[in-house]
């Protein structure tokens, strides 16, 4: 039975930058409501009515996989060890983005699939690309033109198909009887222990645990055989898959992370309940900090015009009364302007400037980067703002 806990309220779909903020523009701004639920049988955590895959995923996708550092370094680190540990003959990744992963692999060696076409068009003048949505039908056509994949890689994609079922029967059918699949997701403990419900919005359809991993993969005859918690997106969880009758077996981490999840009361609906009072205190304590930092006539804009902000901003109600601007590097994020709340997008190199006095991280999750990064900023008595793990004003 599914049960809702969260209502982030009215929001918009988090891609959908605007590029301009004329009555027109405003009239057509798709909106929906934004509930989140727990599966008390599977124990899996859901957004309550997906948003239609085709309007999320188009040719304007804005994020770029390979605009931080540090994920450039994650994708590279990913992909040498797996490569080590399972010397798959060929590689598919599913959700390929820029090609951020793909890349580390030569080139006669890997397939990507992406649906959004202004990414595919990237990859594809180097590597194999499929600019579909994953289903059964892609599968077959994959199968006819190459052989079984051995390596199965999806990050911050598999959360984002609402169709499981589809999902794993169309992976069943190309990955080789040795084969392994490989998903990487933001971890469902971290977003309850950081109080992170920005990682909820219309793209996280899911956010998975491995609890809930385990219970879905085996109605689609695969396995769950191992799990390792990873740094990026403010906790992550990377699920080892595989054919039921494979010759993988359960390790020790994936029995002491299951037990740990059930200490975090992952499998419990009361868990939900409490993180859902937490949101809600982080709400206020957010928008009375701001108003305390703007009475004092301080200047603040907002750094990294994130996916995860969109449900900040609008559950919140945090607009241009607040921020003067939001600063992202992404290339075609700047000139526009954030979904719902209609801040400006504009490059850091002309907005993060002398006269910030306060910039809200909305890429928290890249705050060490950022900081290293930001060193002449806090030198000279700017200060960031945090909301994770609370809400909060970072020291030096
Ligand atoms: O799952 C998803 C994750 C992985 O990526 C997608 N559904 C969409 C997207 O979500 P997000 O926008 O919350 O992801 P990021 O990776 O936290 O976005 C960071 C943004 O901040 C990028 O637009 C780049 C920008 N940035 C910046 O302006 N200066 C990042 C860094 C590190 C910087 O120094």
């Amino acid at each position: 039975m599914k049960k809702d806990f969260l209502n982030l309220g009215k929001q918009p779909i988090a891609n959908s930058f605007l590029s301009s903020i004329s009555k027109k523009s405003l009239k057509s701004e798709y909106f929906y409501n934004l509930i989140i639920s727990f599966n008390t049988k599977n124990f899996l955590v859901s957004v309550k009515k997906p948003v239609n895959p085709k309007i999320q995923y188009t040719n304007k996708y804005a994020h770029r996989a390979s605009e931080s550092q540090t994920m450039r370094k994650a994708f590279r680190s990913a992909a040498i060890k797996l490569y080590k540990r399972f010397k798959p003959k060929n590689i598919m990744e599913i959700g390929s983005n820029d090609g951020v992963f793909l890349k580390n692999f030569a080139r006669q060696k890997v397939i990507g699939v992406e649906p959004c076409r202004n990414l595919a068009e990237i990859t594809k003048k180097k590597f194999t690309t499929y600019p579909n949505f994953w289903n059964k039908v892609l599968s077959k056509k994959i199968l006819k033109k190459h052989s079984e994949v051995d390596l199965i890689f999806s990050a911050n994609t598999i959360s984002h198909i609402p169709n499981l079922k589809e999902t794993f029967e169309a992976i069943f059918n190309v990955m080789s009887d040795k084969g392994v699949l490989v998903i990487e997701d933001p971890s469902l403990s971290s977003v309850i222990k950081i109080n992170s419900y920005d990682q909820f919005y219309d793209e996280h359809v899911y956010v998975f645990s491995t609890l809930a991993v385990e219970n879905i993969v085996k109605k689609y005859k695969l396995r769950l055989f191992d799990v390792q918690k990873i740094n990026t997106h403010g906790g992550s969880l990377r699920y080892y898959i595989c054919k039921n009758n494979s010759k993988y077996k359960k390790t020790k981490r994936l029995v002491s992370i299951l037990n740990e999840e059930k200490k975090t009361g992952l499998d419990n609906f009361n868990t939900f309940k409490k993180f859902a009072g937490r949101v809600k205190n982080s709400k206020k304590k957010l928008v009375s900090l701001l108003k305390k930092i703007k009475k004092n006539n301080n200047k603040i804009i907002s750094y990294g015009a994130t996916y995860k902000s969109t449900t900040v901003f609008n559950y919140c109600k945090i607009d241009t009364r607040y921020f003067h601007y939001v600063t992202d590097t992404t290339y075609n994020k700047q000139g526009k302007f954030t979904p719902g709340t209609h801040i400006p997008i504009i490059s850091p190199e002309i907005g993060f400037n002398d006269s910030v006095d306060y910039a809200f991280l909305g890429a928290w999750n890249f705050k060490r980067e950022i900081l290293n990064k930001e060193k002449k900023f806090i030198k000279r008595g700017g200060k960031f703002i945090t909301h994770v793990p609370e809400v909060k004003i970072l020291s030096k």
